[in-house]
């Protein structure tokens, strides 16, 4: 019945999609534009996981600036601070004595991590084609086809079309450019490799080019990176073509082709965190071997295959005016003006599952600030993983939207924190099981960096723990789970040292720390409370799953309530501290104390309505307005609170111009849909997507609620494949703000509650089978 849902769907948007365009420019599930990028923002990105590359898509020359995910400054290290627990006990009663200051000074003395700061992401290099006779073009189009993956662009010179078409190929672990000219003879054009670092040398070969770098610091300029890198990266380039190859010294010339091929590669010496000892030069030569032998036509059908695998499981559809036929660009600008285009946000929730495809594939890295792109030698804090937020916030999407593959990345970065976090959790705490503060790199540091009063924070480790436990929760997969456990039950012995007995109210809290980022260095933010709390309650209940560790389950137990309670203050906020101090004109970019609604669910409307209340009344104080990760986290606030259209309100903030002037909310979309902090950062992209999905069906509690939190503006569509808790995969449609039908697909035969408004139905499932239901949740199907 799924899958039959899902045929009807992708006939019917077949059609919509030739309605409107032969297939290329117009249509659905595209960003399309009319002119090529000015910047690297109206660039468009591609990735398999491992290679990313933004492509400009410029006449007289195309720059194709790329990046390999493990292209990192630094080495392998530990990033703990010998000896720093000895402090520990000083700094915590100086923040009993109320001595903030001196606490955050010793805490900068003696605390923080060294080196102090974590590494950087680093660009890569750059493929430029130069095409120096099409000066004079008309018709021009550039795409991205979420469909299948593809880059294209198209111009006439001379009455002759020109045409690009680019993708990055996992099966094949590749880059290809495809350019073609409508006739015979008429492609001339030259490339060549170059990169931004300092130090790099490019070799030519006949109809190949290595380019060679190693990130580090320019002496005679201070680009802010402390220190070279042991990773060197190498990268190749192969033209295959029917024209003529000239070789030059720093170029390669083709003349007279009709068609030609491009295939670049990248790689660098890292192995893992712990081993630099690769041989990138010898893959680099491998894959330029592999090259020659290569039909295009196989390996982009190949390329499609294997995208749409995980991509078409998927589909969104909202009703209403669509405004397909305007170029990307223009679109978020008619979206600012007026929010009446429900397609756009269907097509921004598509958009995120391609950049985590692109970005994110098992085996590789996990997606960090910037995902995979990254064209700055010194970009926005480091691109690295900020795990106060920004880190978790790039895989809501992941098991929701049936990409659980994809969170594995970030699942391995978990286990690798757990192994350095031990030392971290010795050194700095005296404790064992691990820690993470809010911070990561590509060398897995987990010591609180940069400054004392933002740094400290060690509740890093108890939310990324989550995620394996939401993993499971999706999958029902019990072997994950049990191969996983280790990890979430170190996390929580580590808490189950660290809480200490506060003075004043007797209750166990988390010092010293803070409610990222703001009020500094403090005993007791909700925050930490709320993540420990829910850490010991997954522990406890994997370890029941798992039959495993009772008596640590038991004292987990004992413990929880001893946890200090979340708090309501005299305006009727929940606390984000210990004392009643919040400031309701306080609008700070974090909602920390917020985190028990989303991601964490122990504060809901079912078993602790008064205490949603008073978060409801918190985020209300903390307004509208925000940078892009926190306008996304706000959507998923919303939709927990059940206020689609308040929701709504943010997602037409988070999906306008970020570059309009007169836009005052902060946050927004750049051209090519990149989620802005200002700067770019892709944490928005995944955090807005989930926020929207979790607009249509949430399962944190005991049911699948279904549209819960509607907006008025998202009356009609339909989606297929939504991922729930339990092991449940969804279809379903609305007309007229009512729900039509629903079908669950129970992959691991667990029992099933659905809820609709009022309405709730539980029924026993079986693995593998189907079940329909109506509005009334009546059982359509026997
Ligand atoms: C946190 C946020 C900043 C930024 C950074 C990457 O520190 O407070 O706004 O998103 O992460």
């Amino acid at each position: 019945m799924v899958v039959q849902f899902r045929k009807i769907f992708i006939v019917f948007i077949g059609i919509i999609a030739m309605d409107v365009s032969d297939g290329f420019a117009l249509g659905q599930n595209k960003l399309w534009y009319n002119q090529a990028a000015s910047n690297w923002l109206e660039a468009l990105p591609m990735g398999n996981g491992r290679l990313g590359a933004m492509v400009h898509g410029g006449v007289s020359q195309e720059h194709i600036q790329f990046n390999e995910e493990t292209l990192w400054t630094g080495k392998p290290r530990f990033y703990a601070h010998q000896g720093a627990s000895k402090y520990l006990k000083e700094i915590r009663q100086l923040l009993f004595n109320g001595k903030q200051q001196e606490a955050q000074d010793l805490m900068a003395d003696e605390f923080m991590s060294e080196p102090r700061s974590l590494m950087s992401y680093q660009p890569f290099g750059d493929l430029i084609i130069n095409f120096p006779t099409h000066t004079d073009y008309s018709d021009y189009q550039r795409e991205l086809d979420l469909e299948n993956a593809i880059s294209k662009v198209s111009y006439f010179v001379d009455g002759v079309k020109y045409e690009r078409e680019m993708f990055i190929s996992y099966p094949d672990q590749l880059m290809a450019v495809r350019l073609t000219s409508s006739q015979k003879g008429k492609l001339d054009f030259d490339f060549h490799l170059e990169s931004v670092h300092f130090k790099k040398s490019v070799f030519t070969n006949y109809d190949e080019q290595l380019l060679e770098v190693r990130p580090g610091d320019e002496p005679q300029r201070f680009t802010g990176i402390s220190e070279e890198s042991v990773l060197t990266g190498q990268a190749g380039v192969k033209i295959i073509t029917d024209g003529k190859v000239t070789p030059k010294y720093k170029e390669i010339l083709v003349s007279g082709a009709s068609s030609a091929t491009i295939y670049l590669t990248a790689y660098t010496n890292f192995i893992n965190f712990q081993d630099v000892t690769g041989n990138p030069k010898a893959k680099v030569n491998q894959a330029l071997k592999k090259f020659e032998t290569l039909d295009y036509e196989s390996i982009k059908k190949k390329h499609i295959e294997d995208y749409q695998a995980l991509y078409s499981r998927f589909e969104l559809e909202f009703s209403g005016e669509n405004r397909e036929n305007i170029p990307t660009d223009k679109r978020i600008y008619e979206f600012w003006k007026d929010p009446n285009d429900p397609a756009l946000l269907s097509l921004y929730v598509k958009y995120g599952r391609y950049l985590m495809i692109s970005a994110s594939r098992p085996g590789g890295q996990p997606s960090n600030l910037q995902g995979i792109w990254n064209n700055q030698i010194n970009p926005p804090w480091k691109s690295k993983y900020t795990t106060n937020i920004n880190a978790e916030m790039n895989y809501w999407p992941a098991e929701v939207t049936n990409l659980s593959e994809c969170h594995e990345p970030f699942i391995e970065l978990v286990n690798e924190c757990a192994i350095t976090g031990e030392l971290t959790a010795r050194e700095h705490y005296g404790c064992n099981g691990w820690v993470l503060h809010h911070n990561t790199d590509i060398w897995r540091g987990t010591a609180p960096i940069n400054l004392p009063f933002i740094g400290p924070w060690p509740s890093g480790s108890g939310w990324v723990s989550h995620h394996i436990w939401e993993k499971y929760l999706f999958t029902q997969d019990e072997d994950f789970l049990r191969k996983e456990y280790q990890v979430i039950k170190k996390a929580a012995q580590f808490y189950s040292e660290f809480l200490i007995e506060d003075p004043k109210t007797g209750w166990l809290i988390s010092t010293p720390s803070n409610s990222p980022e703001i009020g500094g260095l403090v005993a007791g933010p909700t925050m930490d409370h709320q993540i420990i709390r829910s850490l010991f309650k997954v522990c406890i209940e994997a370890s029941g799953i798992l039959g495993a560790d009772k008596a640590f389950a038991d004292s987990l137990e004992m413990m929880l309530p001893k946890i200090a309670p979340n708090q309501i203050g005299q305006y009727g906020q929940l606390q984000e501290w210990m004392e009643d101090k919040d400031d309701p004109n306080e609008h700070h970019r974090h909602v920390s104390h917020l985190w028990a609604v989303h991601p964490g669910k122990d504060i809901n409307w079912e078993d602790t309505p008064e205490l949603m209340e008073a978060a409801k009344q918190s985020l209300i104080y903390r307004g509208d307005n925000g940078t892009g990760w926190s306008l996304a986290w706000k959507i998923n606030f919303w939709a927990r609170f059940r206020d689609g259209n308040r929701a709504y309100k943010l997602i037409h903030n988070l999906l306008s111009p970020a570059e309009e002037p007169e836009k005052k909310t902060g946050g927004g979309s750049y051209p090519n849909l990149f989620d802005a902090h200002p700067p770019f950062q892709i944490d928005g992209n995944f955090g807005g997507g989930a926020g929207i999905v979790e607009l249509l069906v949430q399962s944190h509690l005991n049911s699948i609620d279904l549209l819960p939190a509607l907006p008025d503006a998202l009356s009609e569509g339909k989606v297929s494949g939504v991922c729930a808790r339990g092991g449940f995969e969804l279809s379903f449609d609305w007309k007229g703000s009512e729900l039509e039908e629903v079908s669950v697909l129970s992959k691991a035969g667990k029992e099933c509650t659905l809820r609709y408004r009022d309405k709730k139905v539980k029924f026993e499932t079986k693995k593998g089978k189907v079940y329909t239901f109506n509005k009334e949740l009546k059982n359509t199907y026997k």
